[in-house]
């Protein structure tokens, strides 16, 4: 895999910001887009655009078939069985919303219990909160250890009979921690829980099976994975896809419709009522096909890489904390640090104008800073297209956020 020829692909990273070549190291709030992902999308627009599942014209099929194809690519992408198992959303977030109010409103009763993390980002929290607000269920937490891992020798006491849903992020957005998540849906299936999986972080960049994880719901969002704004998937288990009652009502996920009733269409048509995000659909299908291109184990290798010799060049700076697992086995490209004494946006501010894109705050994240004691961090995270000079140039330019800040502190 060659980082060099690949970027080439991606028009944005040839841009300047304030005359320096843009550095970009905030994947794990975005992607950019390939080329081809930008054509396919304009390409759809220019030849093919039409509603779909409802017209009987030439265009009308066409671009019916091409949105369905998507949904067949996105099955084999996380090795799912069938791909009535996929469902397209707005995004990650909505996934997460869908599972909560189709099947928590429909299964879930005051004293069930659900059981979280305390680094899942806001969008595995608010959802269950919602929930707990309008049924009286219970939320409990996985706790996290001093090195940023999931404390696991709490999991006996956590997971009962009680538990009905086991909702937890794959990898951490903060911490970059990478959990286990196969270990713990095995235990979860012991005590008869579904298990939902927060994928944002890793369907993008380590290869997902869930038929191997044997998750029971998987989460994620094409624009974090080089695809358009506005597409998400939830992965369901067909059995549980066809219990649930429907998300939104309308258009495109009926059967049958009466004045005072109707029946619904089956799983996954069942979840998406209206005209929905076709062109960044059919986006994502080409982002999947570059991702294939690639190859998902070479991107891990990759990214593995590039945050080993991070981890390891960082360890050696002083005054710079480095939150989440040092060992890079359990480290995903996502790197959260904070520079003594200095706030985390001015840190974020400074590395702007070297060219240098890092996203600085609480990352949607707030239990976990109020647990590292910390009201936000500097985030840089890497993806297939960074290099180890990218690396290199982020440490020199901390180096000037040092230097600002005790001539600051000098005068
Ligand atoms: N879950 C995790 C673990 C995430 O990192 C994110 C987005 C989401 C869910 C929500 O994804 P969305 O596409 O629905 O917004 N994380 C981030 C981030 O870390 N910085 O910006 C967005």
């Amino acid at each position: 895999m060659n980082p060099e020829k690949i970027r080439d692909d991606f028009p944005i990273l040839k841009r300047k910001i304030y005359g320096k070549p843009l550095v970009y190291l905030d994947n794990a709030a975005t992607s950019q887009k390939p080329f081809s992902v930008i054509q396919a999308v304009q390409n759809y627009y220019e030849n093919s655009n039409a509603n779909i599942h409802r017209g009987v014209h030439y265009l009308a099929e066409e671009a019916t078939t091409a949105y369905e194809e998507v949904r067949k690519k996105t099955a084999s992408f996380i090795h799912a069985k069938d791909h009535h198992s996929i469902l397209f959303t707005r995004n990650c977030t909505e996934a997460i919303n869908l599972v909560s109010f189709s099947w928590g409103r429909k299964f879930l009763n005051r004293g069930d219990e659900i059981l979280l993390t305390e680094m899942e980002h806001h969008s595995n929290l608010i959802p269950w909160h919602l929930l707990k607000n309008e049924k009286g269920i219970e939320l409990k937490f996985i706790p996290f250890d001093e090195t940023g891992v999931l404390d696991l020798s709490k999991l006996s006491e956590l997971l009962s009979k009680k538990t009905k849903l086991v909702s937890l992020t794959h990898i951490s957005n903060t911490l970059g921690t990478i959990n286990p998540v196969k270990e713990i849906i095995r235990l979860a299936h012991e005590k008869g829980a579904v298990v939902l999986i927060d994928g944002a972080q890793s369907v993008p960049h380590i290869p997902v099976d869930v038929q191997d994880l044997n998750c029971d719901f998987l989460a994620f969002s094409s624009h974090k994975m080089l695809g358009p704004t506005g597409v998400g998937v939830l992965y369901g288990k067909q059995e549980l896809l066809l219990a649930m009652d429907p998300f939104m009502g309308g258009g495109e996920m009926i059967r049958e419709v009466w004045l005072d009733h109707s029946t619904y269409s089956n799983p996954p048509w069942k979840y998406e009522a209206g005209t929905p995000n076709i062109a960044d659909t059919i986006g994502f299908g080409a982002a999947l096909d570059y991702l294939n291109h690639i190859g998902m184990d070479k991107i891990q290798k990759h990214e593995e890489e590039l945050t080993r010799f991070a981890l390891q060049k960082f360890s050696l700076e002083k005054n710079i904390t480095v939150y989440g697992p040092q060992n890079p086995e359990v480290h995903s490209g996502i790197l959260s640090f904070n520079l003594e004494g200095i706030h985390p946006h001015d840190v974020g501010t400074i590395l702007d104008q070297e060219g240098i894109a890092v996203r600085a705050g609480h990352h949607c994240t707030q239990p976990l800073m109020r647990k590292l004691g910390v009201s936000g961090t500097a985030r840089a995270s890497f993806y297939l297209y960074n290099t180890k000079e990218e690396v290199e140039l982020l440490l020199q330019a901390i180096q000037k956020v040092f230097q600002v800040f005790h001539h600051a502190a000098a005068r």
